[in-house]
C-alpha cells in the first residue's frame, strides 16, 4: 500500500476561503471587521514565522489584526496587565499570546489573564473544561484542525481505536479529547502515550488512527504501525541541513517515507497539520466576532 497525502495546504485554503465569505457578511451587514491582537514576546525565530504566517492570513481572509512585541525582560505582571486592557477594548475580538514564553513567565498565568470569551487559541482553561464536558468552545487550532482534515477527507472516525501520541496542553490532550467526544466529530476509542508509556509499540501498532505530536524527529517508524493506519504528524522539527537555504530543513515526528509504504493515508510536514492550525485560528476570531459560543 501507498498512502494518498492529506494535503493540509488545500484544505486549509478551502477553509480560508469559506472565512472569507462569512467575514465579508458579516461586515456587509454593517458590523466592523473582526480584530485579532497578536502578543509576541522575544525573538523566538519559529515565533516570528508561525506569527507572520498568521498576520497574513488574516489580511487574506479580511480579519484586522496587530501583532505587539514586546522584549523577553518584560515582567509576568506587566505582560498581564497589558491584557487585561485588550480584555477590556471591545475592539479587540480575539487575543493570542504566542506559545513559548521566556522562562519566567508561567505560561498559565497569562493564559488565565485572558477573557475566555476572547481566547481563540481555546488554551483557558474555562474552554479547556467545556471541551471535555462536550459544550461548545473555542477549540485548540492544531487538533481542530485534525479533526477538520478528518472531515473533509471523509476518513471515519467514530468507533475507530485513536492513539495520540504526546500529551501536551495544545495538541495532545485536547486532541483525544476530541477524537473520543461527541460534539468534536470524534467517538473514536482512544489512547494517550506519553513520556512514561512503557512500551510505545504495542500501542501505536494497534492504532486505525494514529497522531503524532511528540516533538521527536522520526519517532514512528515502520515497524511500529499497523498497514492501513492513518497517520496524522504533528511534530515540526527543525534539523541542520546544510544544503537548503535557510540552514534547515523541517521533519515530522514520523518516518514519512518508510511509514507512507504501509499507511492509508498520512499528512506531510510541512504542508499538513501546521496550515490547519493557521486557518483554524481565523474561524475561532471570526466566532469570537460574531458572539457566536459566548453570546452576551
Ligand atoms: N499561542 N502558540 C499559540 N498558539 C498556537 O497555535 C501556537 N502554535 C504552535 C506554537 N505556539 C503557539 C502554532 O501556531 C505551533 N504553531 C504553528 C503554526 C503554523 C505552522 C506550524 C506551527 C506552519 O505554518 N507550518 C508550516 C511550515 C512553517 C515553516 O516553514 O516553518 C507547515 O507547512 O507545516
Amino acid at each position: 500500500m501507498s498512502a494518498e497525502i492529506i494535503d493540509g495546504r488545500k484544505v486549509a485554503e478551502l477553509v480560508r476561503a469559506s472565512v472569507r465569505e462569512d467575514v465579508d457578511q458579516w461586515v456587509a451587514k454593517g458590523n466592523r471587521a473582526p480584530f485579532l491582537q497578536v502578543v509576541l514576546v522575544g525573538d523566538d525565530p519559529a515565533s516570528i514565522v508561525y506569527t507572520g504566517t498568521k498576520t497574513k492570513a488574516c489580511k487574506d481572509v479580511g480579519i484586522d489584526t496587530n501583532t505587539l512585541v514586546l522584549q523577553d525582560t518584560i515582567s509576568a505582571k506587566e505582560l498581564k496587565g497589558i491584557i487585561k486592557d485588550f480584555n477590556q477594548d471591545d475592539s479587540v475580538d480575539g487575543i493570542l499570546v504566542q506559545s513559548p514564553l521566556p522562562s519566567h513567565i508561567p505560561l498559565y498565568d497569562v493564559i488565565e489573564t485572558i477573557d475566555f470569551r476572547k481566547d481563540v487559541d481555546g488554551f483557558h482553561p474555562m474552554n479547556v473544561g467545556r471541551l471535555s464536558v462536550d459544550q461548545p468552545c473555542f477549540r485548540s487550532c492544531t487538533p481542530a484542525g485534525v479533526m477538520e482534515l478528518f472531515k473533509h477527507y471523509s476518513i471515519p472516525v467514530k468507533s475507530k481505536h485513536a492513539v495520540v501520541v504526546g500529551a501536551s496542553n495544545i495538541v495532545g490532550s485536547p486532541m483525544a479529547v476530541m477524537l473520543s467526544r461527541e460534539n468534536s466529530s470524534g467517538k473514536a476509542t482512544t489512547t494517550i502515550c506519553h513520556k512514561y508509556t512503557r512500551d510505545l509499540t504495542q500501542h501505536t501498532i494497534n492504532a486505525d488512527i494514529l497522531v503524532v505530536a511528540a516533538g521527536q524527529p522520526h519517532l514512528i517508524k515502520a515497524e511500529m504501525v499497523k498497514e492501513g493506519v492513518v497517520v496524522i504528524d504533528v511534530g515540526i522539527n527543525r534539523v541542520a541541513d546544510e544544503t537548503s537555504e535557510k540552514g534547515y530543513r523541517l521533519v515530522g515526528d514520523v518516518d514519512f517515507e518508510s511509514v507512507r509504504k504501509k499507511a492509508s493515508w498520512i499528512t506531510p510536514v510541512p504542508g499538513g497539520v501546521g496550515p490547519m492550525t493557521v486557518a483554524m485560528l481565523m474561524k475561532n476570531t471570526l466566532l469570537a466576532a460574531k458572539k457566536s459560543l459566548y453570546p452576551e
